[in-house]
C-alpha cells in the first residue's frame, strides 16, 4: 500500500503526500506529519498568509471531531502544559524532550518551543499572587522575600545568552558500549536562549549578604517542584564560582523576551552561564547562602562523575566532585545518523554545534567523512564573536567535505571541537565511560550512507 502522509490543521484533516517534493523548505515539511500543522507554521511564520491556507485548503480530506477525555484527578502530571509536537520526548512523565538536529542548529538563539526540556518531577503550579523568591544565608535571623513584582521594578534588568546542556546529553552513546543508568539522550539536550532578569550579585547586596567575606562556601537554589515525599528539587554552587562570574549570574524571568514558558521554570530560574543543566534551577522559590553544599539528592548522589570500573556495587557518591563547569562538546546535527545521500554526491554539507563550560570559546571544530584519516576545519558561524573568555553561548559551524573515493555507500562522519583552553575531545567514550552516563564529549560519529 502507498503510503499516505498526512497533517491537520484546526479541525481539518490533509492529505498533503503529493505536495511533500514540491515543500520549499524539504523534507523539514514531514516533522508536522501525522499531527497538527499549527505549531510549525507559528516557528516559521512565512507560512502564516492567506495564500497558504489556501493551498492547504485543497488537499483537505476530512475534519477531526472532538471528544473529550476525562481528567485523572490522582495524576501529579495532570497540570503539565502542552508541547509542541517537534520535541521527542524519552520520558512523558515527567517530560524530558529534545528538539531534532536539523531544527536546532537552524537557530543560534533556540525558539522557545523547540527548547530541550529535562524535568525530574511534575511541572509545579505557581500561584504568582502568592509567590515570593526567599534569600538568606544559612543560620542567619532574616530571611528576605521578594515578589515577581518586586524583582522587576527596583533591581536593573540584565540580559546574558546562555547555552544549558544536561549532562546527561549524549547518554545513548555510552550506553551503546555498556549499560548505564539514565534517559536516553541522543545529540540534542543542548540548547540557547537570551535570559533576562536581575544580577545575583545586586540581589545579594540588596540583603545585605556579602560573598567575598569567606563567612560561606556555597549557594544553594531550591525549585518548587517536589517529589512526593515533599522534598524540593534543589543544587548549589562553590562560591568560588560564583565569584568569578558574579554579574552573569541571573535570576531570570525572561526567556527570549517573554515570560519563561512553564516548562522552563516560571515564573524563576536561576542561569549560572557555564555550568551544567542541572544547577540552574528552575521554578526558584528561595536562595541560601551557606558552608554547606546542597543537600538534595541531586546534588549528593547525582550528576557525579566515576572513572569506567566503578560500578552499582562500589560507587561512593560522597567521594565523587559534583559537576559544575561543562567539557568541550561538538555534536553533527545535520545529516542526521541513517540519511542516504544522493547517489552521485561526492561531498556533504555538514552542520553542528560546539560549546564549553567555564566560558571557554570554541577556536576550531575538525570534521572528517573517512573515519577520522582525514579532516577538514569547519567554518565558525553565529557564536563564533563572543569573548573567548566569557563565551556563555554554543558557537554553531558548517563544513562541506568531500566524500572519500572508495566509501562502499557507507560513511562516518566525525566532527571534534577544540577550546580556547585547547582542551579537546576524547576520541571514544572509552575511557569517560561511567555508571551514570554523563559528560560524553567523545568525538561525535554519525553513520550515512550513498545510495547506489
Ligand atoms: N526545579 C528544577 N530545576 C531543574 C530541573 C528540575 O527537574 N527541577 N532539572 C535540571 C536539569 S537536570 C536540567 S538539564 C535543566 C533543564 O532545563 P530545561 O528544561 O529548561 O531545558 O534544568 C535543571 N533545573
Ligand atoms: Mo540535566
Amino acid at each position: 500500500m502507498e503510503k499516505k502522509i498526512w497533517v491537520t490543521y484546526k479541525n481539518g484533516v490533509y492529505d498533503i503526500t503529493d505536495y511533500v517534493p514540491k515543500h520549499p523548505g524539504g523534507s523539514k515539511i514531514l516533522l508536522g506529519a501525522g499531527g497538527s500543522i499549527e505549531p510549525f507554521w507559528k516557528m516559521y511564520a512565512a507560512h502564516e498568509n492567506p495564500a497558504m491556507y489556501a493551498l492547504l485548503e485543497k488537499f483537505r480530506i476530512g475534519n477531526i471531531v472532538e471528544t473529550s477525555k476525562p481528567v485523572d484527578m490522582k495524576d501529579p502530571f495532570r497540570n503539565d502544559p502542552v508541547r509542541h509536537p517537534a520535541l521527542r520526548p524519552n520520558s512523558v512523565k515527567p517530560f524530558n524532550a529534545e528538539p531534532p538536529g536539523p531544527l536546532l542548529v537552524d537557530n543560534f538563539i533556540t525558539p522557545n518551543e523547540l527548547f530541550f526540556v529535562r524535568n525530574h518531577l511534575p511541572v509545579p503550579k505557581i500561584d504568582i499572587k502568592n509567590y515570593k523568591l526567599k534569600l538568606g544565608t544559612e543560620g542567619g535571623r532574616k530571611e528576605m522575600s521578594y515578589s515577581l513584582k518586586e524583582l522587576k521594578s527596583k533591581f536593573p534588568k540584565h540580559e546574558v545568552a546562555v547555552t544549558i546542556q544536561c549532562a546527561g546529553n549524549r547518554r545513548i552513546e555510552m550506553s551503546e558500549k555498556k549499560n548505564v543508568r539514565g534517559l536516553s539522550w541522543q545529540s540534542t539536550a543542548i540548547s540557547t536562549a537570551v535570559w533576562s532578569g536581575v544580577r545575583l550579585s545586586d540581589l545579594l547586596k540588596h540583603a545585605g549578604i556579602d560573598i567575598d567575606k569567606g563567612d560561606y562556601s556555597h549557594i544553594q537554589f531550591e525549585g518548587c517542584d517536589k517529589d512526593p515525599e515533599g522534598s524540593a528539587y534543589g543544587a548549589s554552587i562553590p562560591i568560588a564560582l560564583a565569584q568569578g562570574r558574579k554579574n552573569d549570574i541571573i535570576i531570570a524571568y525572561e526567556m527570549n523576551g517573554e515570560e519563561i514558558p512553564e516548562d522552563h521554570g516560571y515564573p524563576l530560574r536561576v542561569i549560572i552561564p557555564g555550568v551544567v543543566g542541572a544547577r540552574q534551577v528552575k521554578w526558584l522559590g528561595r536562595i541560601l547562602v551557606s558552608k554547606n553544599e546542597s543537600d538534595s539528592h541531586w546534588q549528593q548522589k547525582d550528576y557525579k562523575g566515576f572513572n569506567p570500573s566503578v560500578d552499582w556495587d562500589t560507587v561512593d557518591f560522597s567521594k565523587s566532585a559534583a559537576v559544575q563547569d561543562l567539557p568541550v562538546v561538538s555534536t553533527i546535527c545535520e545529516p542526521e545518523p541513517g540519511t542516504v545521500l544522493d547517489e552521485d554526491s561526492d561531498e556533504v554539507v555538514v552542520k553542528g554545534y560546539a560549546f564549553s563550560g567555564g566560558g571557554r570559546g570554541i577556536i576550531r571544530v575538525d570534521v572528517s567523512a573517512d573515519g577520522g584519516k582525514t579532516w577538514r576545519t569547519a567554518e565558525l558561524l553565529d557564536g563564533s564573536d563572543q569573548n573567548p573568555y566569557r563565551a556563555w553561548a554554543w558557537t554553531l559551524w558548517e563544513a562541506v567535505v568531500p566524500l572519500p573515493e572508495n566509501h562502499r555507500g557507507k560513511v562516518e562522519l566525525i566532527s571534534k571541537a577544540v577550546d580556547s583552553s585547547y582542551n579537546v575531545q576524547p576520541d571514544s567514550v572509552e575511557g569517560i565511560w561511567n555508571l551514570r552516563g554523563l559528560l560524553n564529549n567523545a568525538w561525535h560519529r554519525v553513520p550515512v550512507s550513498v545510495a547506489k
